[in-house]
């Protein structure tokens, strides 16, 4: 593929607003070429998700239903037995997943047996074959090099919202910390995965400097998810407006323009957007998704993997193979 637009880590913020705020079938229009010049518009890359600890946590993200502190009818569950996990992974690559998310609903990474027990299932998962992902909150360097050891190949830890924005959404951590484990996770050689949410009383402006973060890390992040406020009863957020598929458009299409070689997922949501929609979003760009056999995401509704499978056929779409599979087949 001729590669004609250049990957920048320079972006100004006054060069971001300019893209987001163009006339949107201009901005359509423009996000699919570039989409053209980097990536196979017709692969999807599906990424199975999978909560293996659910619940309980002690921080305070305003958007979350698995924070203890707010009363939200989800059941609490403890860390997921290894081989149960593998069984879940060994589904979701029979059913075309080349990626598997481990998702824990921890603050951070403690040094305790249940992290060596979420090295086994990184090292279980890798066996089957499959990209291993998780999602476990903050971790040291040392946790990070542990993890990479053990075969994990991408880390997500999402910047959530803007800088100046989120102290308003979460006020056990800081924008700070989230940098800081994302750099972890680069010293470790471990791809990274981070994106955010829109949907959170943010404005624009907050967007625009979300997408900014990202695009000027010295390296994009590999993966870069965009979730549509899932609104959990009981969250502070809970009465917040439906997001309207045409912001998550245009927030994934100025993601696309900015951050080229990435892989841009389109993540919570889904369940509100039919398949024309669903469309519009991946003609903007969008060329992942979270699929799973349980048919949610964390403890939300998701669409179940037959329907995406359906929806991928009717778009004349296919999913992604493995970056290792790719290559070997090349041989
Ligand atoms: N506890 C870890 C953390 O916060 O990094 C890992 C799991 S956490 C659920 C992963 C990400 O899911 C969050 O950073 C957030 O971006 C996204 N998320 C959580 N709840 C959401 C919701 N209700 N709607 C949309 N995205 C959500
Ligand atoms: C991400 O960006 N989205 C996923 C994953 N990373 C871990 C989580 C979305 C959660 C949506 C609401 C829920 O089901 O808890
Ligand atoms: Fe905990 Fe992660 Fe939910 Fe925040 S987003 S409350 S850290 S599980």
């Amino acid at each position: 593929m001729d590669k004609k637009t250049k990957l920048r880590n320079d972006w100004t913020k006054q060069e971001i607003e300019e893209i987001f705020n163009q006339p949107l079938m201009s901005l359509i229009y423009q996000a699919a070429t570039v989409h053209r010049e980097w990536h196979n518009p017709e692969e999807i890359q599906i990424s199975t998700l999978l909560s293996i600890k659910t619940g309980g946590c002690v921080e305070d993200c305003s958007y979350c239903g698995q924070a203890a502190r707010y009363h939200t009818n989800i059941k609490v569950q403890a860390l997921l037995p290894t081989e149960k996990v593998i069984e879940h992974a060994q589904k979701a690559k029979d059913s075309g997943s080349s990626r598997f998310c481990m998702a824990a609903a921890w603050r951070e990474v403690r040094n305790n047996r249940d992290f060596d027990r979420v090295i086994d299932m990184v090292k279980g998962v890798n066996e089957l074959g499959l990209e291993v992902c998780c999602t476990l909150g903050m971790l040291t360097e040392e946790q990070a090099i542990r993890l990479e050891e053990a075969g994990l190949y991408a880390y997500n830890h999402n910047l959530d919202t803007s800088e100046q924005y989120y102290e308003e959404i979460i006020s056990t951590r800081t924008f700070d910390n989230r940098i800081n484990t994302i750099n972890n996770v680069r010293k470790a050689g471990i791809t990274v995965c981070s994106g955010g949410i829109i949907g959170l009383g943010e404005t624009n402006g907050d967007r625009i400097s979300m997408l900014l973060t990202l695009a000027t890390m010295p390296k994009h992040p590999e993966s870069v998810p965009i979730n549509a406020l899932a609104r959990v009863p009981g969250t502070p957020l809970e009465n917040n407006p439906k997001v309207d598929t045409w912001e998550m458009v245009r927030m994934i299409a100025t993601a696309r323009i900015v951050m080229p070689s990435s892989m841009v997922r389109l993540s919570a949501g889904r369940i509100e957007m039919d398949e024309t929609e669903q469309a519009w979003c991946f003609m903007a760009g969008a060329n992942s998704i979270f699929t799973g056999e349980r048919e949610t995401l964390l403890v939300t509704p998701n669409p179940g993997v037959s329907e995406d499978m359906q929806m991928l056929t009717t778009l004349g779409l296919r999913p992604k193979k493995r970056a290792e599979e790719v290559w070997m087949n090349s041989l």
